[in-house]
C-alpha cells in the first residue's frame, strides 16, 4: 500500500471523515480519477494498481470540512484477497466502469456483490461510467447505467472524464453531501447536520455529446 505525500499533509481539523473505496475491472481509469480529484492532473501512462493506494483530500461543503479518504484499489484479480479486507471500514464505495468496454460494465454486478459480501451493510455506492471523452467508442449505453443502478439501488451514476476533467469532483461532492446526510453527527469535532436535507433520491446525470442530462429511465 502506498501513501501519498496529499495523505501525510492532510489537514488534523475536520468536521466529517469519510473512507471511499474505489472499485472496479482493470484499467477502466480508478487511478486517474482518483488522481485527479486528489492532485487536479491527469496523466495518460498509468501503471496498474499494486494492491490498494491511499490517498486523502479536505473539501468544505455547506461551511463544514470534510476529509475524504479515497482508498484506490487494484482491479487485477490477483490482488483480490488484499483489497477485500479494505471494504469493512469503507463509508462508501464507488464502482467504476469503462464506457468504451461492455465488459466492465457487466462485471458491474459482480463489485455489488463483493460490496454486499465483505463491506458494512449500509454501504452507499455509486457507479461512474469513465471515459466518456470517448464517446465515438462508447459500448455502454447511459440509460443501461441507469437501469441497473435502480435495480440494485445505487446512489447515483455519473459518466466521468478523468481526461477531460469532467464530473471527477463532482463524483466525490456528491458523495459527501450523501454520506453527511446520513450520518447524524460528524465523526469528528462538533458540527451539526443543521440545514442539510436529507436526499437519497438518485442523480444521474452524463456529460458528453449531449449535455448534461436528466436520465429518464
Ligand atoms: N480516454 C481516457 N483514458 C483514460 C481515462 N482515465 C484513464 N484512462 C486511461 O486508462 C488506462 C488505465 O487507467 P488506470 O487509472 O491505471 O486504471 P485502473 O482502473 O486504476 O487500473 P488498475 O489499477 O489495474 O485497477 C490508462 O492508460 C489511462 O491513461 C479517461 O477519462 N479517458
Ligand atoms: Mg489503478
Amino acid at each position: 500500500m502506498q501513501f501519498s505525500s496529499s495523505a501525510m499533509a492532510a489537514d488534523e481539523n475536520f468536521d466529517y471523515l469519510f473512507k471511499i473505496i474505489l472499485i472496479g475491472d482493470s484499467n477502466v481509469g480508478k487511478t486517474c480519477v482518483v488522481r485527479h480529484f486528489t492532485s487536479g492532473v491527469y496523466t495518460e501512462a498509468q501503471q496498474n494498481t499494486i494492491g490498494v493506494d491511499f490517498t486523502v483530500r479536505a473539501l468544505e461543503i455547506n461551511g463544514k470540512k470534510v476529509k475524504m479518504q479515497v482508498w484506490d484499489t487494484a482491479g487485477q484479480e490477483r490482488f483480490r484477497t488484499i483489497t477485500q479486507s479494505y471494504y469493512r471500514s469503507a463509508h462508501a464505495a464507488i464502482i467504476a466502469y469503462d464506457l468504451t468496454r461492455r465488459s466492465t460494465f457487466e462485471s458491474v454486478p459482480h463489485w455489488i456483490h463483493e460490496i454486499e459480501k465483505y463491506g458494512a451493510a449500509n454501504l452507499v455506492i455509486m457507479l461512474i461510467g469513465n471515459k466518456c471523452d470517448m464517446w465515438e467508442k462508447r459500448h455502454v449505453l447511459f440509460e443501461d447505467a441507469c437501469t441497473l443502478a435502480e435495480k440494485y439501488g445505487l446512489l447515483a451514476v455519473l459518466e466521468t472524464s478523468a481526461k477531460e476533467s469532467k464530473n471527477i469532483d463532482e463524483v466525490f461532492v456528491l458523495m459527501a453531501k450523501e454520506l453527511m446526510a446520513r450520518h447524524s453527527l460528524p465523526l469528528y469535532g462538533e458540527g451539526t447536520l443543521g440545514s442539510l436535507p436529507l436526499d437519497s433520491s438518485p442523480v444521474l446525470t452524463a456529460p458528453g455529446p449531449r449535455k448534461q442530462s436528466q436520465c429518464t429511465c
